[in-house]
């Protein structure tokens, strides 16, 4: 079979370091080894659906060995793979409570956070997930690094992106400038440069929220939506719905055709008012994506997702981001403008 000759995703990170000739090559082997990890993660996700057939699935498997649940093994694959890559001084990930400290000795300049399979409650049923990193700058002295070191601004993110695991594995990401999309070709177990330059459409009929909370929202949610149900073919309403209740999928769609989701805050659970989505893991990565491909990210009351200063480690946000025109609009009517 005759390939093309494609774009690998580690030559265009080394053509992206040539462009500045101060790097040292630290951001990418940080994403080099990133990109392992995914690769065994992805094996293992597709292994999935095999599970119970095989009789890998539950407790132990067929050799009775204890059998991990995917996340904790995409959790646990990350964490080994960057504990000693020596580009990082800590991590934090979403189904950690600390941060997680590297080896003594492998100390690098940069720290990590992710969320190493989001959506996860979806797997059983064959529906895509995928993993949400972000990276910055450490800003601490302390060797292995502190908690002040990963709770940056989105802002400050040096680069951040997303593996999606579905019917082909995509890596997303961004590291200012623009936003880039690999497809991973399993034969040869190499991400070639399938989506360059990624712009979000400004408009869109699509949204993406859930509406079993429809109860729980605010007044100025619920007009929006009675307005996105309103029949008015100039505007292009009503918009379609889909919800895939898998962010990193719900995302990726939106950011290929153009389309806005939204998790604003709610009441349904007095543990969580600042609705369900994480600012450090979530939010903070696919803001920085949004706004590189021509989108927005901002909270239910207009600030700029990039702009918060995080306070906590699992820190929760109202998210609402997509197409330009459309979180515009989606703005006017959460700040009861509209
Ligand atoms: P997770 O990180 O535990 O997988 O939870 C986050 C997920 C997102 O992927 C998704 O957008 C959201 O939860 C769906 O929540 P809900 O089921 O309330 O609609
Ligand atoms: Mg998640």
């Amino acid at each position: 079979m005759n390939r093309p000759l494609g774009i690998t995703v580690s030559r265009q990170i080394m053509d992206s370091q040539r462009m500045h000739p101060q790097a040292t090559g630290e951001l990418s082997g940080l994403l080099s080894e990133l990109i392992v990890a995914a690769k065994i993660i992805s094996a293992e996700v597709n292994m999935a659906g095999l599970a119970d057939i095989l009789g890998l699935s539950g407790k132990t498997n067929i050799q009775g060995e204890e059998v991990q649940k995917l996340d904790e093994f995409s959790n646990k694959t990350i964490i080994k793979r960057m504990a000693r890559s020596g580009y990082i001084c800590v991590m934090a990930s979403e189904e950690n409570d600390d941060i997680i400290p590297v080896m003594e000795g492998y100390e690098g300049k940069y720290t990590l956070a992710f969320d190493p399979l989001d959506g996860s409650s979806n797997i059983d049923v064959n529906v895509n997930v995928g993993t949400i990193f972000s990276i910055h700058r450490r800003v601490s002295q302390w060797r292995q690094g502190i908690d002040s070191d990963v709770l940056q601004r989105g802002r400050e993110q040096v680069a951040a992106g997303y593996i999606i695991y579905g019917s082909s594995t995509i890596m997303v990401y961004s590291s200012g400038e623009g936003v880039h999309g690999f497809t991973l070709d399993p034969s040869v177990g190499e991400f070639f440069l399938s989506h360059p330059d990624i712009k979000m459409p400004e408009k869109s009929k699509y949204i993406s929220v859930n509406e079993g909370n429809h109860g729980y929202w605010s007044d100025n949610m619920r007009r929006y939506m009675d307005y996105i149900r309103e029949d008015d073919k100039p505007s292009g309403r009503p918009y379609s719905a889909r919800y895939i209740g898998s962010l990193v999928a719900d995302f990726h769609r939106n950011l290929i055709t153009g389309g806005i989701f939204l998790y604003p805050r709610d009441s349904k659970d007095p543990e969580k008012p600042e609705g369900k989505l994480r600012l450090l893991y979530e939010a903070s990565p696919l803001a920085l994506l949004a706004e590189q491909a021509g989108g927005r990210a901002i909270t239910d009351d207009g600030e700029n997702i990039l702009d918060i200063t995080p306070t906590s480690l699992h820190q929760r946000v109202p998210l609402v981001i997509g197409s330009k025109n459309a979180v515009d609009e989606a703005e006017a009517f959460l700040k009861g403008e509209r």
